[in-house]
């Protein structure tokens, strides 16, 4: 094993574009299209490449991931989780946001990326309250690394000090 979960588990404060990983998630439309908040960020930083491959595969579901190459970007590739929209708990939302992660992880093993940052999945545009989305990754995440090595570290990137407090509490990691 490489390590207990919690060990392969790092929060960064900042901008998950600047991140040096083999994968970067990216909190996408179902269009895949660039749109605001960090998948906005994420395509000015990749350039239009990035765009165009997204075009090139369509659509994605709530709940699934696609991946493509990163473009301009230090991550080698960029997974796009379609995260749900909250509409207030009762359409599934809980079980889509951890399809996400999920899915994600299975990809970046798939791809051979050994690092992954995930953003914080819903909890901006799409509203999800960010105490159960945090709990929903985290538990996710250590779900998956207790039972494979393929994917040796991943970072929580959070944007805002609000967002670092809720991952921090619940990985129970003090600044
Ligand atoms: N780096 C890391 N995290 C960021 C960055 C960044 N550069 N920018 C924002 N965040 P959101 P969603 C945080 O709204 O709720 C888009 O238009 C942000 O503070 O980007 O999943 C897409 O096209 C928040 O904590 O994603 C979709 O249509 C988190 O990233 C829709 O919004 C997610 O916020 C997706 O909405």
């Amino acid at each position: 094993m490489s390590g207990s979960p919690d060990d392969r588990i790092e929060i960064h404060s900042g901008d998950i574009t600047q991140l040096d990983v083999d994968a970067i998630v990216n909190a996408a439309n179902a269009r895949l299209q660039p749109g605001g908040g960090v998948c906005g960020a994420i395509h000015r930083a990749a350039g239009r490449n990035l765009r165009e491959a997204c075009a090139a595969i369509g659509r994605c579901k709530t709940g699934n991931a696609v991946h493509t190459d990163g473009f301009d970007l230090k991550a080698r590739f960029v997974i796009h989780a379609v995260g749900p929209v909250w509409h207030g708990g009762g359409q599934n939302e809980e079980a889509l946001l951890a399809s996400c992660y999920r899915t994600s992880l299975k990809i970046a093993k798939q791809i051979g990326a050994r690092s992954l940052a995930f953003p914080a999945i819903s909890t901006g545009v799409c509203g999800f309250p960010l105490v159960p989305a945090t709990e929903i990754a985290v538990d996710t995440v250590r779900a998956f690394l207790a039972e494979e090595e393929a994917v040796e570290r991943v970072v929580f990137c959070v944007f805002g000090a609000e967002a670092d407090a809720a991952y921090r509490q619940k990985l129970d990691r003090l600044p």
